[in-house]
């Protein structure tokens, strides 16, 4: 019996060295110290035996039992350890190899104009103000001095949601906004989209984006107004952009003005870009009219304020040289990355 143990011991041990896979090592671990194993066989024997030898098998049974479950945990352990290390050079991994390319997107055109004019007009103090697309005609209308027969509440003109609510034809609605909650002074501009019923074309989109400016303040005077865009579109367009300002009508400002600015392309000789005039329509203004400073709870004896606004895709157009709008939205990155 002790030579069978011994025997057993012996096997074991070879096969343990021998073993390469984990697997076979559990394999083995049943075979000699699982339940069926043969250990646990002669255990179960024990019985049979005389009561001289019983107890000096049972011994030397569990001690071989004791030292085939260390071999074996011992084995486990480097069997692991070693995986682990192949596993790590394997996956090892040189940071200092040069990473894929990465697609950077570029800042799309319209974008680009929205931040321009933010920084300029933030640089002579004025606040970003925003406000809903979907808007009250009392908003883009009513408060803005625009009769209820004025052509731009036409429905052919202006998307109406309800009799009431329209998508807003100016970002003026934000403006009103902000002068019946604040009181002067106010220096804002007010980026956004704004919608109209236009059929697509090059220079026609029912979406569009609009730059609107407002300051009411104490001794506002037109003198205000033009030093103000004559700074804005030369830092906009160049140092040496000229501005001229014609006279003309919105319901919302009085006086009122279209200005025009030297063509930033030829300098004013006349090229594709200004259509040979030397000069580019550029946006409209005025001084607020008194009865939108009453409206909005402003008393026009006190105050005075300017107001102006443009279209970002116009410039866009002629600062980077496009000639048809439809590629603005089209999103074909080919176009979108050129800027
Ligand atoms: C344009 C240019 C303009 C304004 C917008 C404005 C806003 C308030 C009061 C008075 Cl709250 N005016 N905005 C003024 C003049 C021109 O936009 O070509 N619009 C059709």
């Amino acid at each position: 019996m002790k030579e069978k143990i011994a025997e057993i011991k012996k096997v074991a041990k070879q096969k343990i060295e021998s073993i390469t896979t984990l697997q076979e090592l559990q394999d083995l671990k049943v075979k000699y110290l699982g339940k069926k194993g043969e250990l646990t066989s002669i255990l179960k024997g024990l019985g049979s035996l005389s009561a001289e030898e019983r107890p000096k098998i049972g011994s030397m049974v569990n001690q071989v039992r004791d030292e085939l479950e260390k071999s074996i945990e011992s084995a486990e352990k480097a069997m692991k350890a070693k995986a682990l290390e192949q596993r790590l050079e394997k996956e090892k991994i040189d940071v200092t190899m040069p990473s894929k390319n990465i697609a950077l997107g570029s800042v799309h055109p319209i974008t680009q104009v929205i931040e321009d004019v933010k920084e300029i007009f933030l640089g002579m103090g004025y606040s970003i103000a925003d406000g809903p697309e979907i808007e009250r005609t009392y908003y883009v209308f009513d408060q803005l001095n625009t009769p209820i027969d004025h052509p731009a509440r036409d429905l052919q003109d202006t998307f109406y949601v309800t009799e009431d609510v329209i998508l807003r034809t100016q970002t003026s609605s934000v403006q009103i906004r902000t002068m019946e909650n604040q009181k002067p002074p106010i220096k804002i501009i007010c980026p956004g989209a704004v919608y109209r019923s236009d059929t697509v074309d090059a220079t026609h989109s029912p979406l569009f984006h609009q730059i609107e400016g407002l300051v009411v303040d104490k001794n506002i005077t037109m003198t205000d107004l033009k030093g103000t865009l004559e700074m804005f579109v030369k830092n906009c367009l160049g140092p040496n952009t000229k501005i001229r300002f014609r006279p003309h009508h919105f319901p919302y400002t009085e006086p009122s003005a279209e200005a025009d600015v030297s063509c930033f392309v030829c300098g004013g000789k006349g090229c594709r870009v200004c259509k040979n005039e030397g000069w580019i329509e550029l946006l409209g203004c005025g001084m607020v009219h008194p009865k939108v400073l009453e409206n909005c709870g402003i008393d026009p004896n006190v105050y005075s304020g300017f107001a102006f606004g443009f279209g970002v895709e116009r410039i866009a157009m002629a600062k980077f040289g496009i000639d048809d709008m439809r590629l603005l939205f089209e999103n074909d990155v080919r176009f979108l990355k050129q800027f």
